[in-house]
């Protein structure tokens, strides 16, 4: 017989060469996209905890959360939390760390943080535990003015949407705003979620003037705004940075204004508007904070005035809520002759500049003039209401001052 010389069929060489180049692109894409997501992809956590901060004599303003007791203490501890983080090894990964709450005991109080952080995957447990030993130290440390115990420390991470809903829930805050605010007539457009509190009062769907939501169904604006119509049944209430489409349109229940208003004329200028139904509170809609009746504003402190009100005197309407930074004016200096010659009462108060230029204007009546504490915690502190053309010399805008309606209010809505 004849020997079969059996060639072996044998894949032609670039073939080979494609399958090897093939399995290992592959190897490498995957080795690749593991590494991304364990070690270069930063998440974001969130965290809630508390300790016990002792020795200190039991008083339930600790526990209010706009009272000068409350902001001192927290004050304190968030001072001592951010120079904690930033002085340690993941200053890099620290993003937020806030107090919520203070409860106070018999002789110490249990305080509540916030804290968030970003980290790679497979770094979370391990940052877990470094903010936790971070923390302990921090707490062990009694060189300044608060006793802490660092073995009363508790800390565990939360969804973002528990995270979001604590911070929410509490007055004055924005969740994602950075620390700085950069800087109506002269204002600029607002980013969204930036002024969650500010509301727009419309008349039959039309933006009529501002308002400001002072809990989750109770908002405050201007007296002179109702002066069209008195039924709720014409006025829808609005959130967001545009007036149209209306975005978390609601209905209107009751409408409260100041017994002592009269039309025409400018004193008690102030008004609460009841919700038919709740706000549901999320990052670019919820309350800001009620100043105490006691509290004060001293002449030349930085405001901020929201609204979409007219861009000039008798001029353009923006589509996009606008800010104004303005500066509180010391009431003397408002009544002088050149300004407004007496008018202004100690109930109100003049914010903007001399100068003229930045100013509130037709349509940001009932708005929010607010002040941010050294917490970043944003106070309402006038509501836009009456003034003499806009941004011009000598003619500020005049604001309603919460802090003298502070009673007023809480004997309307009971907040
Ligand atoms: C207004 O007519 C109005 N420049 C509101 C504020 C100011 C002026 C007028 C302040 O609603």
């Amino acid at each position: 017989m004849r020997p079969v010389t059996t060639s072996r069929t044998s894949l032609p060489l670039w073939i080979i060469a494609l399958i090897v180049f093939g399995v290992l692109a592959i190897l490498g894409i995957t080795i690749g996209l593991l590494v991304h997501f364990l070690a270069v992809e930063k998440m974001v956590y969130y965290y809630q905890g508390s300790f016990k901060v002792l020795d200190i004599p039991y008083n339930r303003n600790y526990e209010r959360e706009t009272s000068p007791e409350n902001n001192y203490v927290s004050k304190i501890l968030e001072t001592k939390m951010v120079d904690a983080f930033q002085r340690s090894s993941i200053y890099r990964q620290y993003i937020n760390s806030q107090v919520i709450t203070l409860v106070p005991e018999s002789n110490s109080m249990t305080a509540h943080i916030w804290l968030v952080f970003k980290a790679s995957r497979s770094m979370k447990e391990n940052t877990r535990r470094r903010i936790e030993s971070i923390l302990r130290d921090m707490l062990s440390d009694h060189s300044g003015s608060l006793t802490t115990e660092p073995n009363s420390l508790k800390l565990v991470e939360i969804s973002k949407a528990n995270a979001e809903k604590i911070i929410n829930n509490r007055c004055g805050r924005r969740a994602r705003m950075s620390a700085t605010y950069d800087r109506v007539k002269g204002g600029s457009s607002a980013r969204e979620g930036e002024w969650p509190w500010q509301a727009s009062l419309k008349i039959n769907g039309q933006h009529y003037c501002g308002a400001s939501l002072i809990s989750d169904r109770y908002l405050v604006t201007a007296a002179h705004c109702f002066q069209k119509t008195l039924n709720p049944k014409n006025y829808t209430i609005s959130f967001g940075t545009r007036v149209t489409p209306p975005y978390m349109q609601h209905y209107v229940q009751r409408i409260t204004i100041h017994e002592d208003y009269i039309p025409g004329e400018h004193h008690d200028d102030i008004a609460v508007v009841l919700l038919t139904e709740k706000v549901l509170f999320r990052n670019d809609v919820h309350r800001v904070c009620l100043p105490e009746a006691t509290q004060v504003f001293p002449p030349g402190e930085g405001v901020v005035v929201t609204g979409w009100g007219a861009l000039s005197y008798n001029g353009k309407y923006p589509e996009l809520l606008q800010k104004a930074p303005v500066k509180i004016i010391d009431t003397n200096a408002c009544n002088s002759w050149e300004a407004y010659n007496g008018l202004i009462q100690d109930t109100m108060l003049c914010a903007g500049y001399m100068e003229g230029n930045i100013d509130a204007c037709q349509g940001d009546s009932g708005g929010p003039l607010v002040y941010p504490n050294s917490r970043n915690i944003w106070y309402l502190v006038g509501i836009v209401s009456w003034g003499v053309d806009c941004g011009k010399i000598n003619k500020p805008g005049v604001y309603m001052r919460v802090t003298a309606y502070r009673n007023w209010i809480a004997s309307k809505t009971g907040i």
